[in-house]
C-alpha cells in the first residue's frame, strides 16, 4: 500500500457516541472552558459532516477525444482541424501530435478499469465528428458509431454515468476547408451530426453536453491562431466566429431534443470566473456585473437570447450580423449548466461604465507549470453561485478543474504531487461551500483522468491524476489520484 498516508480511522469514523461526548464536555466543563463550543471543536465527526457533500453527489473525471484516443487512421476516421494543425512545424510543443496520445482508442478498458479503481461515479468523454462523418456531412461511418457504443457499455458494466460531449474542438478537416466556423453552414452542420450521435446513443447516454469551452477555440483557433486552425482573423471575423459558435450549440440543443425528449442537455463552458476580490457587498455586485459582461458572448447571450448593450457597442461596426429567429435558438433552454474552472479573475467595483473592473494578477501570483493556472480555489464558490443568481440556473456541474504539476515519477515509480493535492483540496472546499449554501452542483469532474495531449502545449504539460508513461502506455495513479479516491469513498472534502 504505497498510498496510505494517514488511517481513515483517526480523521473520519472516529466513534464518539453522544454520551462520551457529554461525558467528555462535562470533564472539561470542571476545568473551566465552554461546553458546547469545546465539544464543536474536537469532535471529529462533526469536523468532517462540515466537509461533506450531499448523498448521490457525482464524482467524475474528464477526457476529451484527439487528447486521448490515438487511432488517427484507423476504422475510417477523417481527418481533424487538429490533424492538420499539430503536423504543421513550429505549431506544438516538440511538434507533438495526438497521433498516438493515450491510445485509448485501443485501451478504454483499462482506462474504465482506472475510473473504478478510483471509485468514479461518472466519467465525461468526448465524441470525435471526423470518427462519426469522415467529411463532416454525408454518410455516417458505422465503425465510428461501434467504439463510443463500445465504450459507453465498458462504463455502464462498471457502474460509470457515461457524460457525452459533442464537439472538443475536432471539426473535420473537410468543413474547415469550407470555412470551418467563419460559415454559418458549420452551425447546421454541428447541429445535424449532434442529433445523429444522439439517436445512436440515447439508450445509454442520458447527459450530453453540446460543446466544450466554446471561448477556447473560437478565440486561440480563430482569433490568436495558437489552436487550430491556426487563423488570426479581424475583431469582426472573429465575432462572427463566435456568434456561428453560439447558435451551432443553440440548433444542436434543438437537434438533441427532437430525437430525444429524455436526454438531458447542457454544455461545457469556460465561464471567465468573476471572483469579488475582497467578500463583501460593493466588491459581490461587481463581480455579479462582470460575470455578465465578461460572458456576453458565451454564456450570457445561451442564457439569455440576446447580446449585451455593452458588448454590442463596444464592438460597433464589428459587431456580429444576427437575426431574432438565431438569437432565440441560441437562448434555447438547458437542462443544466457546466462550468470549466481552473482560475479565478479578481473583481473590483469601479466607477467606470460597466461598473467594474478586472484586476491584472500581480506578477508573484501563484501558478502551476502553466503560466496561465494561477491558483484562486474561490472560484469554485462563486462561479456557480454568480451564475444561479444571475440566470437562475437549476443545475451545475462542475465539468472540469485541475492542474498541471511538475510530475516526476519517484525511484519507486510513484508520482507523489502533493501541490496538485493542494490545488484540488482547496478547490473542493470552496465547491463544498457552495453546495451546502444550497447552490445546486451537482457533480465536478477532475480534469484530467490521465496526462494526455496539452494541444499546443503537446505532452510537456500533465494534468493527470494518473500518470502516463508515454513510451508504454502505462498508467500510474499518482498520490492526487489516491487522494481523489479517498474524497469519493468519503464524500467528503479531506
Ligand atoms: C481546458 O482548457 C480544455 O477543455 C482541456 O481540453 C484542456 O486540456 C484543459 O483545460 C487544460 O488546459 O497559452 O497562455 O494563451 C482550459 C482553458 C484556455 C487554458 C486557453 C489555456 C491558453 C492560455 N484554456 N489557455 S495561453
Amino acid at each position: 500500500m504505497p498510498f496510505t498516508l494517514f488511517s481513515k480511522r483517526s480523521f473520519l469514523t472516529l466513534p464518539i457516541s453522544r454520551r462520551s461526548f457529554a461525558r467528555l464536555a462535562a470533564s472539561v466543563a470542571v476545568i473551566g472552558t465552554p461546553t458546547a463550543p469545546f465539544a464543536e471543536q474536537t469532535a471529529p465527526a462533526l469536523r468532517v459532516d462540515d466537509r461533506r457533500f450531499p448523498e448521490g453527489f457525482l464524482w467524475g473525471s474528464a477526457t476529451a477525444s484527439y487528447q486521448v484516443e490515438g487511432a488517427v487512421t484507423e476504422d475510417g476516421r477523417g481527418f481533424s482541424i487538429w490533424d492538420t494543425f499539430s503536423h504543421r512545424p513550429g505549431k506544438t510543443y516538440n511538434g507533438d501530435t495526438g497521433d498516438v496520445a493515450d491510445d485509448s482508442y485501443h485501451r478504454y478498458k483499462e482506462d474504465v478499469a482506472v475510473m473504478r479503481a478510483i471509485g468514479l461515479k461518472a466519467c465525461r468523454f468526448s465524441v470525435a465528428w471526423p470518427r462519426i462523418f469522415p467529411q463532416g456531412t454525408g454518410a455516417p461511418n458505422q465503425k465510428g458509431i461501434d467504439y463510443y457504443q463500445r465504450l459507453v457499455d465498458e462504463l455502464l458494466r462498471n457502474g460509470i454515468q457515461p457524460f457525452c460531449t459533442l464537439y472538443h474542438w475536432d471539426l473535420p478537416q473537410a468543413l474547415e476547408d469550407k470555412g470551418g466556423w467563419q460559415s454559418r453552414d458549420t452551425a447546421e452542420h454541428f447541429s445535424h451530426y449532434a442529433g445523429f450521435v444522439t439517436s445512436k446513443l440515447s439508450d445509454r447516454v442520458k447527459n450530453f453536453m453540446t460543446m466544450n469551452e466554446i471561448r477556447s477555440f473560437t478565440e486561440l483557433g480563430y482569433g490568436s491562431g495558437i489552436h487550430a486552425p491556426g487563423l488570426q482573423l479581424a475583431a469582426g471575423q472573429l465575432a462572427q466566429v463566435k456568434h456561428h459558435a453560439v447558435l451551432g450549440h443553440g440548433l444542436a440543443v434543438q437537434a438533441i431534443r427532437a430525437v430525444a425528449p429524455g436526454v438531458r442537455v447542457g454544455l461545457a463552458d469556460n465561464v471567465e470566473a468573476c471572483t469579488p476580490a475582497i467578500e463583501a457587498p460593493s466588491y459581490i455586485a461587481a463581480a455579479q456585473l462582470a460575470m455578465r459582461e465578461e460572458n456576453a458572448s458565451y454564456l450570457t447571450v445561451m442564457m439569455e437570447g440576446r447580446y449585451t448593450d455593452l458588448y454590442l457597442k463596444r464592438l460597433g461596426k464589428d459587431a456580429p450580423r444576427f437575426t431574432a429567429a438565431e438569437l432565440k435558438a441560441i437562448g434555447s433552454p438547458l437542462d443544466f449548466v457546466g462550468l470549466n474552472i481552473y482560475t479565478a479573475t479578481y473583481i473590483h467595483p469601479s466607477s467606470n461604465e460597466a461598473g467594474y473592473e478586472r484586476i491584472p494578477n500581480p506578477n508573484s501570483f501563484p501558478h502551476f507549470m502553466s503560466p496561465w493556472l494561477t491558483v484562486g480555489p474561490e472560484a469554485l464558490y462563486w462561479s456557480p453561485r454568480l451564475v444561479q443568481q444571475l440566470w437562475n440556473v437549476k443545475e451545475m456541474y462542475i465539468t472540469e478543474n485541475g492542474a498541471d504539476s511538475d510530475d516526476k515519477p519517484n525511484h519507486e515509480g510513484q508520482v507523489l504531487d502533493t501541490d496538485r493535492i493542494m490545488y484540488l483540496r482547496n478547490y473542493l472546499g470552496h465547491l463544498q461551500r457552495a453546495v451546502a449554501e444550497g447552490i445546486p452542483v451537482r457533480g465536478y469532474f477532475c480534469w484530467s483522468l490521465l496526462d494526455n495531449y496539452e494541444w499546443a502545449d503537446g505532452y510537456e504539460k500533465r494534468f493527470g491524476i494518473t500518470y502516463v508513461d508515454f513510451k508504454t502506455q502505462k498508467r500510474t495513479l499518482k498520490l492526487s489520484g489516491e487522494f481523489y479516491k479517498e474524497v469519493i469513498a468519503r464524500n467528503a472534502v479531506v
